[in-house]
C-alpha cells in the first residue's frame, strides 16, 4: 500500500472515530507510551543458558522442535532484535535469572547483578527495559515438586537466597535503565495427589516469602510481583500458590499480583478480576497468555479474552497501573514470528479498545439504554481500526500488516537456519 493510501485510509477512519468523540492522533500517542513486557523465553523454548541440558521442569512444557532456537545470549538478543524491529513501539525484555550472560560456572544462588551486566548494555543500547524473574524450576533442588514450600529447609534456605539476590539484579537494572523493573515470583510447588496437608506449604510458602522481601528495596527501580496457578503437570491436585493465596498474600505485603490468563479453570477469565484487584491494589503484573483447554501457553491471538483485557484496562483507567508481560512458548513455528504475532496482537488489542467511545458507552448504560448498548458495541466491530493500525505501524516504522512475516522468512533463512 502507497503512502497516499495509508493516509487517505487513516482520514477515512479518524472521521468514523471522531463522529462518537474519539480523537484517534491523541489515541495514537498514548499507544506509543504503552510498554509491553516481552518474554525471553519464547526465544528458546525456556531452556536458558545456566544449564540448558537440564530437562524443563516445573509442571510447564515447550513441545515443538521448529530449528533455529537460541543457544547463546548473543543469538538470544538479535532474534528479539530482530522481532523488535517488526513490533511498533518501545518495549521491554522480561529476563528469567537462568538467562546469565557470564563465563563463570554458578548456581542460581550465587546470581549478582554482573551476570547480567551485557544485558544491561544491550538494554540500553537498544533503549529497551528490563523486568526479571526468578526461576524457581528445572533444577536438581526443584525435583520433587516443591522449592520455597519445600519440607526441608536446606532446600527452602537455598531458593530464599535466590529469591533475596533475584531482587538485587531487578533493582540494578530499574537503577541502570531509569524504568521500574517488575519482579516477578512464580514456584511450582504442588501435589500429583491429593494432599493431607494443605496448610503447612502454604504457611512455609508465605514465611519463605516475608524473608525474601524482608528488605525494603526502592520502589523506583524494582517492583516485586506474585503469580499464583491453578495446577501444572505433576501437580494437578494441588498447588501451593494457588490464587487465593496471592491475592492475600500480594494485597497484605504490597505486592503486585500477577494475573496469568492460563492460570485459573478453563472458562474463567482474567479480564473479569481487574477491576476488582485494581480496587484493592497498587499494581497489577498480567502474564497475557492463551490456554487451550489447559495452561499450553499457545501465542496470543486476537481472540475475545485478548480483547476483553484490552477494554478492562481502557474502560477502568488500568493502563498506568498494569505492567502488561507475555508469556507463551511455542516450538512449532518460528520463534520470533511467534513473539511479533503475540505482541502485534496485544498492542492491537489495546489500540481496539481505546478507540472506543467508552465515556459514551457508559453513559448510556447508566441510562439503563441496554439497546444503544448492545448495538453500538456490535457495530464498533466493524469500525475501521485497522486502518489506524496500518497508519500506526508505518508512523512507528515498521512493516505494515503481513509484510513483517517477510522480513522472518528472509532472517530464518540467513540466521535462524544456520544455527
Ligand atoms: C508458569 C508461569 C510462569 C512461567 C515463566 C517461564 O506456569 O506462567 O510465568 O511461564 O516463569
Ligand atoms: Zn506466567
Amino acid at each position: 500500500m502507497s503512502n497516499e493510501q495509508l493516509q487517505q485510509q487513516y482520514e477515512w477512519a479518524k472521521a468514523a472515530y471522531a463522529k462518537y468523540g474519539v480523537n484517534t492522533d491523541d489515541v495514537l500517542k498514548k499507544l506509543a507510551d504503552i510498554k509491553i513486557s516481552m518474554h525471553c523465553w519464547q526465544g528458546d523454548d525456556v531452556a536458558g543458558f545456566m544449564n540448558p541440558d537440564q530437562e524443563l521442569t516445573g509442571g510447564i512444557s515447550v513441545t515443538g522442535n521448529y530449528p533455529g532456537a537460541a543457544h547463546t545470549p548473543e543469538q538470544l538478543r538479535a532474534d528479539l532484535e530482530k522481532a523488535f524491529s517488526l513490533i511498533p513501539g518501545k518495549h521491554k525484555v522480561n529476563l528469567h535469572a537462568m538467562y546469565i550472560d557470564t563465563d563463570e560456572k554458578i548456581d542460581l544462588d550465587e546470581i549478582e547483578p554482573k551476570h547480567y551486566e551485557k544485558w544491561v548494555a544491550w538494554a540500553k543500547e537498544q533503549g529497551l527495559g528490563l523486568d526479571f524473574n526468578p526461576t524457581f524450576f528445572s533444577h536438581p533442588n526443584s525435583e520433587d515438586g516443591f522449592t520455597l514450600s519445600h519440607p526441608d529447609k536446606k532446600i527452602r534456605d537455598f531458593w530464599i537466597e535466590h529469591g533475596k539476590r533475584a531482587r538485587k539484579v531487578a533493582a540494578y537494572f530499574g537503577e541502570e535503565l531509569g524504568q521500574t523493573s517488575v519482579n516477578n515470583f512464580w514456584v511450582p510447588d504442588g501435589f500429583k495427589d491429593n494432599p493431607i496437608d494443605r496448610l503447612a506449604p502454604r504457611k512455609r510458602l508465605m514465611e519463605s516469602l516475608d524473608e525474601i522481601f524482608a528488605e525494603d528495596l526502592d520502589k523506583k527501580y524494582t517492583l516485586d510481583a506474585v503469580e499464583s496457578k491453578l495446577f501444572g503437570l505433576g501437580a494437578e491436585a494441588y498447588t501451593v500458590g494457588s490464587h487465593e493465596f496471592y491475592m492475600g498474600y500480594g494485597i497484605t505485603r504490597n505486592k503486585l499480583v500477577c494475573l496469568d490468563a492460563g492460570h485459573f479453570h478453563p472458562t474463567e477469565v482474567i479480564s473479569n478480576k481487574l477491576s476488582s484487584l485494581s480496587l484493592f491494589s497498587d499494581g497489577i503484573l498480567l502474564h497475557v497468555s492463551r490456554p487451550v483447554r489447559w495452561d499450553s501457553d499457545h501465542v496470543v491471538i486476537m481472540d475475545d479474552e485478548l480483547q476483553e483485557i484490552g477494554r478492562e484496562l481502557v474502560r477502568n483507567d488500568l493502563l498506568g497501573k498494569t505492567n502488561i508481560g507475555l508469556d507463551f512458548f511455542d516450538a512449532t513455528i518460528n520463534r520470533v514470528a511467534a513473539w511479533v504475532i503475540g505482541t502485534r496482537n496485544t498492542i492491537k488489542a489495546l489500540l481496539k479498545a481505546m478507540l472506543e467511545p467508552t465515556e459514551y458507552l457508559k453513559k448510556i448504560e447508566l441510562e439503563g439504554d441496554y439497546t444503544t448498548r448492545l448495538a453500538l458495541t456490535e457495530e464498533l466491530k466493524d469500525f475501521p481500526f485497522a486502518a489506524v493500525w496500518d497508519y500506526y505501524c508505518e508512523a512507528q516504522n515498521v512493516p505494515v500488516r503481513e509484510a513483517w512475516l517477510e522480513e522472518v522468512k528472509k532472517y530464518e533463512e540467513n540466521t535462524l537456519l544456520k544455527r
